[in-house]
């Protein structure tokens, strides 16, 4: 499958260790297309309207090619919520994990029947989802 993981960048990086664990398990057995959410390069903060023009053009693209979206929400950002809204209006499956024991997610994601929330407390409990979402049972 070809997986676009959503991940804050600029909404913040505190998650960024969290997110490269969960992209280096998909990467097991899937292609992830957004691998440079979970890797800790300071360059990934740096502004330009060319460069953010390059980006979105490049995510959108991929946005459009993948299977499914997976997003970590614990952490808000815009980005990930504009590129859920994206994924919807093109009929993408996306599922939304984020720690409940930290976070309160956005009505606008919880109120919308055609996200798939996955809350949890303890990141071990993320996994055996992902597998199951991903068609690979262990
Ligand atoms: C260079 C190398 C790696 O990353 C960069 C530059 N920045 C971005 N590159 C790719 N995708 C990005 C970048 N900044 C934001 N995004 C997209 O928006 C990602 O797909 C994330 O899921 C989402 C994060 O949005 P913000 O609002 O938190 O930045």
């Amino acid at each position: 499958m070809k997986i676009y993981f959503a991940g804050s960048i600029r909404g913040g990086r505190v998650d960024a260790d969290l997110y490269r664990r969960l992209i280096d398990h998909m990467r097991q057995t899937d292609d992830v297309l957004t691998e440079h959410i979970g890797k800790s390069d300071l360059n990934l903060m740096e502004q330009g309207r060319e460069r953010d023009a390059k980006i979105y053009d490049q995510d959108t693209a991929w946005l459009r090619e993948s299977d499914v979206l997976i997003g970590e929400c614990t952490c808000p950002s815009l980005g990930v919520g504009y590129e859920l809204a994206y994924a919807e209006s093109r009929g993408i499956p996306c599922h939304i994990f984020y720690n409940s024991s930290k976070a309160q997610l956005s009505a606008m994601l919880t109120g919308n029947p055609y996200f798939h929330i996955h809350p949890y407390r303890d990141e071990q409990e993320i996994y055996p989802v992902l597998d199951r979402i991903l068609g690979h049972d262990r």
